[in-house]
């Protein structure tokens, strides 16, 4: 049997194969409001066979958006059409999964295809806060208002309702948000972090943001379901969090109650020199999985399905994300099923296709 289909229980979750689609920002939500098309988009990779589907960045309050069509779970409103995505993703056999996220500093933009840059208050607009009054750079000029305490409480408070609402729709998987530059990146990186209080400055104030939205999501997020981070575990920029350090902010993550860990990189300056190649995150995720002794996923340019065996054979990682390679293709699994022997395949689509084809 191949890795690639063998389940995979975390908790009381058992997911059918150890294929995941990344969280994929889609920009195509109004006031946060999830629609057709995301339906579209994520039940067709449901429908393609993958074992766990999570909904992109999804902002836990108005603020917290990168631009003003990121989706949202900031309205008891929003609750019902996340739940009826939830429940079709788990019609076909997926873990329905959603990411929880606040962009911080770089909040407040167009979209990619509308040019990436930060909108004024005049057009739509609005204030970002980040950890200091830094801004990302490049596009993203807006300098952002330095948090306060009370601020801190606030964004904590909003990742533990927009916890309770992911969970009143149905997602049985919850993924934070801490990687990409974003507002708890901001917090863990000295590149972007310059506070003296105890939320800035060594490592143990640094990750402090981090360790106290985990608990506090964990408190309402259940036991039974598996609670991922995506984190951001190095800078490619001189002064920025090391893998190291990473390995000890994710033991501690772990005993705050982490199930898995979801490995990024960077994307907190635009400084910053990144050594894209085919798996290029695999090598530090096995490292984290040894030293950390945690579920580990990674996603970056795992594209095809030997590569995406023998990540999960050799490194010993527990899943692998496709974001990509997945648009490319939404029936990646079964194809993947198809070459690489697996008896799964069949097993894949839904019994309306696959009365149809083999
Ligand atoms: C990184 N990005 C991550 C995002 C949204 C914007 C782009 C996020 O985490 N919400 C990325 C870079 C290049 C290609 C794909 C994703």
């Amino acid at each position: 049997m191949t890795k690639l289909f063998e389940p995979l229980r975390i908790k009381d979750i058992t997911f059918r194969n150890r294929i995941a689609v990344s969280p994929m920002c889609q920009y195509s939500s109004v006031d946060g409001f999830p629609n057709e098309w995301h339906l579209v988009h994520l039940g067709s990779r449901a429908v393609g066979g993958a074992g766990l589907v999570i909904m992109e960045a999804t902002a836990v309050s108005p603020d917290g958006r990168i631009s003003l069509a990121d989706s949202g779970i900031y309205y008891e409103d929003h609750v019902e059409p996340f739940a009826r995505i939830a429940r079709f993703l788990k019609q076909y056999g997926s873990c329905a999964g959603i990411q929880i996220a606040h962009a911080g500093r770089k909040a407040s933009t167009n979209k990619p295809w509308d040019g990436n840059d930060q909108i004024d208050k005049d057009q739509g607009g609005w204030d970002t806060i980040a950890p200091s009054a830094l801004a990302f750079g490049g596009k993203l000029e807006k300098i952002p208002k330095e948090m306060t305490l009370e601020d801190i409480a606030r964004v904590q408070c909003d990742f533990v309702l927009a916890a309770k609402r992911a969970l009143a729709a149905e997602f049985e998987c919850l993924e934070i948000h801490f990687a990409h530059g974003y507002l708890a990146h901001e917090f863990y990186s000295p590149i972007s972090n310059k506070r003296t209080d105890a939320y800035g400055g060594g490592f143990e104030n640094r990750i402090r943001f981090l360790l106290e939205t985990l608990a506090a999501v964990r408190e309402v997020w259940p036991e039974r379901l598996p609670l991922i981070a995506r984190l951001s575990v190095q800078d490619w920029a001189e002064g920025g969090v090391t893998l190291e350090e990473s390995i000890e902010l994710i033991k501690r993550a772990k005993a705050a109650g982490l199930d898995m860990i979801d490995v990024s990189h960077g994307m907190i300056t635009p400084g910053e020199n990144i050594p894209w190649a085919p798996g290029m995150m695999i090598e530090s995720a096995a490292r984290i999985r040894r030293e950390a002794d945690i579920a580990t996923t990674t996603s970056w340019f795992i594209t095809h399905p030997k590569q995406a065996e023998e990540t999960l054979q050799s490194s010993e990682l527990d899943m692998v994300m496709l974001g990509r390679e997945l648009l490319r293709d939404p029936y990646w699994p079964y194809h993947a099923a198809r070459e690489l022997g697996a008896n799964a395949s069949r097993d894949i689509l839904p019994v309306q296709y696959a009365r149809a084809v083999e």
